[in-house]
């Protein structure tokens, strides 16, 4: 009966042929309409939009992260409300506090910018002491990250069995290079990632060396990679009950994000990328994807052409696609309507090998305006193009401080200093920036009031010397101001 049932659920198999045919006897599918509030869910709030506390709202997060994949990764999570404590060495705390100081004795704008609305306790986690608050932290908290080298939480004695046999709900998320296989014990960086993810292989000009992008895919692009997994881990545990292990590794999570590159590499098989300006150049194709300089990674033609002021200005591009569907428009707009009907530039596949000598009719053109010019000419026929912005130029944009994506934060030590506020946005929790913390500035407030040490206890830790010495902060967190 088992086997009978077993069979009929997978589908496939067809039945056995019989002479006479029994008459086919379907189920009767009952529809049961779903009620608005059914599914376990509680009652439809009726606050009002974003006063009904945060999406990540009682989640404790013990934070054993440092540099920046990590960081990124957990500062995602406070700003969706999670309680984010962030573990330290005693002393120096997380390296980055310290690299790139633009004021001396002050925290970096590297550590500053990576840990916003996180709490900081400095433990020594190789004492005694240490580890046994470590140990009430696992008890305490639903989520670890770590972005250690491999085997670094091993070596201090949390190893994923005995956090399991703490704390079974306990979900351990970490951070690493490599996957299992040849690497995976091998350190890494955010341009190690880039190379070894297929980023630097598939970036720069044909003819030039492979580069590295200003975009720091490796890291943050991992530690979003990584808040998507403990989300969703804790998603699972609603319903399992358990924790578990969330890895990404920084390749994979950087070859996940040159997708497109292993497409092409497929392509290649079939003949050459007509979409890259080297097939145009009549320059042959290897066995791997080329580095594909600025041509779009799309099926529509774009390049990076020259506007008002580019003898002067390094940033005085635009990035200019010559969209399919507005093609006409890119004619007249630039004074070269007879292309509309040419049988060389009509249509798409005729102008393939003619992009260079394409794109350069228009740059004489965009050479004429600004790029902000060019921008509104184009936005207003729907010609897709992007003006290529500075760092100053984004810092200084109205409407990015507005949505709170650029943000001014206030700093006790530092002053006022700009940051990238959340990129995510969700319309029923807000997300407020505040600074980060201070090296150790919480350790008595974790101690006491989340760890629930008593005083005895919190002066035997302290007196092992395995939190080192917290600094006296007057006030609490301030709030950004944007
Ligand atoms: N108390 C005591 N010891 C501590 C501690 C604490 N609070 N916090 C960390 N440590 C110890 C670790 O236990 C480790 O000790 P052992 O080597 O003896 O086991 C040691 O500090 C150093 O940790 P580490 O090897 O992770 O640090 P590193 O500076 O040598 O390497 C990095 C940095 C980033 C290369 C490495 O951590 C790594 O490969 N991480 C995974 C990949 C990653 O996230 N890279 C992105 C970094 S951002 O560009």
């Amino acid at each position: 009966m088992a086997k009978k049932k077993a069979l009929k659920a997978k589908g496939k198999t067809k039945a056995p042929k019989s002479k006479a045919r029994k008459p086919v006897t379907r189920p009767v599918l009952k529809v049961v309409a779903k009620k608005p509030n059914g599914g376990g869910l509680p009652k439809v709030s009726s606050k009002p939009w974003g006063k009904d506390g945060k999406a990540l709202d009682g989640v404790k997060i013990l934070d054993f992260t440092h540099v920046q994949s990590g960081p990124t990764c957990t500062q995602l999570l406070a700003w969706f409300g999670a309680d984010v404590i962030k573990v330290e060495r005693p002393g120096s705390g997380d390296i980055t506090r310290g690299q790139l100081q633009d004021v001396p004795g002050v925290d970096s704008l590297y550590f500053t910018m990576l840990n916003h609305n996180k709490r900081s306790i400095t433990l020594d986690s190789k004492s005694k002491q240490g580890m046994k608050v470590l140990e009430r932290l696992v008890k305490t908290c639903d989520v670890l990250v770590e972005n250690f080298a491999p085997g670094a939480l091993d070596r201090m004695g949390l190893t994923w069995e005995h956090i399991h046999a703490l704390n079974p709900r306990m979900i351990v998320a970490s951070v690493k290079g490599f996957g299992p296989g040849p690497y995976e014990d091998c350190k890494v960086y955010e341009n190690v990632a880039q190379c070894a993810g297929g980023s630097a292989s598939t970036t720069g000009f044909h003819d030039g060396l492979p580069l590295v992008t200003g975009a720091q895919i490796g890291d943050s692009g991992t530690g979003l990679h990584l808040a998507l997994g403990i989300v969703s881990a804790l998603y699972q545990r609603k319903r399992t009950g358990r924790g578990q292990r969330v890895l990404t590794a920084m390749q994979d999570g950087v070859l996940n994000l040159c997708r497109v590159k292993l497409r092409d590499q497929q392509r290649l098989a079939h003949g050459p990328l007509n979409e890259y300006t080297q097939f145009g150049q009549g320059i042959p194709f290897g066995e791997a994807v080329p580095r594909a300089g600025n041509d779009s990674g799309g099926g529509q033609p774009g390049v990076i052409l020259k506007c008002k002021g580019w003898e002067t200005d390094p940033n005085a591009y635009i990035y200019f696609i010559t969209q399919a569907p507005v093609w006409e428009k890119i004619c007249d707009l630039i004074g070269q309507p007879d292309w509309k009907t040419h049988p060389d530039y009509a249509k798409p596949p005729a102008r393939l090998p003619r992009l260079k000598e394409i794109f350069e009719r228009i740059e004489q053109w965009t050479k004429t305006k600004t790029k902000f010019e060019v921008m509104n000419e184009c936005n207003a026929l729907d010609i897709p193009v992007g003006p290529i912005l500075s760092m100053k130029e984004l810092a200084e944009e109205p409407s990015l401080r507005h949505t709170g994506t650029v943000v001014e934060v206030d700093h006790p030590t530092r002053g006022k200093y700009l940051s990238v506020g959340n990129p995510i946005k969700l319309s029923d929790s807000i997300t407020e920036v505040e600074r980060s913390p201070l090296l150790g500035e919480h350790t008595d407030e974790i101690l006491t009031k989340v760890l629930k040490f008593t005083p005895r206890e919190i002066a035997e830790i302290k007196a092992s010397g395995a939190t080192g010495h917290a600094p006296q902060v007057s006030g609490s967190r301030a709030q950004a101001a944007e």
